[in-house]
């Protein structure tokens, strides 16, 4: 297992302004290609929230920890194996075996060699370099493996958008969140290639139309084999949910999107139909072909900060991955939780969109 450590962006995140800025080029491409994916209200100027405030969006992948349970080229006690695998374009045997291995098709996975290492840090990177899952002919059991996103703290996330390297997308997957720091995961959404599947694996409801804001739905359209390379998939954990026009509103939307962790849990790789051949996945030059492969992983979200912050940033010199609320409306706390001292005359409360519900001053009129 491969534990990295997030990326240094302290020095970039402390002015406020900076962070904006930074977070708004970045995010730019991002949010003109997936804005559908984060309702208009929620994206545009706080006056559309009424009187319920939030800071913007960012990619939380970016400062991240990322683990994965299994890596091609890295043996599960860490040392280096060399995996051959071989990618599914150009068909399941294209001519002499032989040929198929020293030709362009096949390589070589290493993790003591750098460009044919691929962990699981590359898969929040921002690169073209990719994390691959050891390829079946080690084992089939490498049909599940795992990988996770420590947030480090509680967020709001709005959207999960995965890019796929040199093999197909999972037949069968679970999205998973947790928000008590990894302790215990709960399905987000399921994914797998027929309706039957779904059922079989996770439940008839789970095909059923979304009533509620905390549904757990199983997706077919993201699990078909083409194409071979380079798939998409996009999770929106907003859209389409009876709250995302008034998320400020919507209590149960709001916890739904809550995660401080976000595990793939991938169950099964997609095959040509090599699952319907019994002798074919004992056969490597098969199995070869089979592996996950995970060239960037973006995360939407933003703080939790109860309606009562624009603007959240690191402001903790020791820990300069921690971001804070900046709190208004005479809030305080890491999420803007409870009423500042002085200011406890109404009890703490969420904003929403009708009201800000800010903190009052203290009456001492009234104490006597
Ligand atoms: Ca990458």
């Amino acid at each position: 297992m491969m534990v990295s450590e997030p990326a240094p962006l302290g020095a970039a995140l402390s002015p406020a302004l900076r962070t904006q800025t930074r977070v708004a080029l970045l995010l730019w491409p991002l949010l003109v290609t997936y804005s559908h994916l984060v309702s208009a209200q929620e994206l545009s100027a706080s006056s559309v929230n009424g009187y319920s405030l939030h800071p913007p969006y960012f990619n939380l992948a970016e400062g991240t920890k990322i683990s994965a349970t299994a890596t091609c080229g890295e043996e599960d006690t860490g040392r280096t194996v060399q995996d051959l695998y071989c990618k599914l374009v150009g068909g399941p045997v294209s001519g002499d075996p032989s040929q198929t291995i020293q030709g362009q098709y096949c390589d070589i996975c290493s993790q003591g060699e750098s460009d044919r290492a691929h962990p699981i840090t590359n898969a929040i990177d921002g690169t073209e370099r990719w994390w691959q899952s050891p390829p079946l002919s080690r084992n089939t059991e490498y049909n599940e493996v795992n990988v996770t996103l420590d947030l480090g703290q509680l967020f709001h996330v709005a959207y999960v958008l995965i890019k796929f390297a040199n093999s197909p997308r999972p037949d069968l997957w679970v999205l998973e969140r947790s928000v008590d720091f990894g302790q215990n995961y709960q399905p987000w959404q399921y994914f797998a290639s027929s309706k039957r599947d779904c059922i079989e694996r996770f439940g008839q409801r789970t095909i059923e139309r979304i009533s509620n804001d905390n549904d757990v739905v199983c997706t077919t359209e993201y699990s078909r084999i083409v194409p071979l390379e380079n798939g998409e998939i996009v999770v929106s954990l907003v859209n389409g949910r009876p709250g995302a026009m008034n998320f400020s509103y919507s209590p149960i939307l709001k916890d739904f999107t809550k995660a401080t962790n976000i595990r793939l849990r991938f169950l099964r790789t997609n095959t040509l139909l090599g699952h319907l051949m019994g002798k074919a996945l004992r056969d490597p030059t098969v199995t070869r072909r089979y592996y996950y492969s995970i060239k960037d992983i973006s995360i939407g979200g933003r703080c939790v900060c109860n309606g009562h912050a624009e603007a959240c940033n690191a402001k903790e010199p020791n820990n300069p991955y921690k971001l804070l609320c900046e709190c208004q409306h005479n809030t305080c706390g890491l999420s803007c939780g409870q009423c500042c001292s002085g200011y406890n005359q109404l009890p703490w409360k969420p904003a929403t969109t009708y009201n800000a519900n800010e903190c009052e001053q203290n009456s001492f009129r009234s104490s006597g």
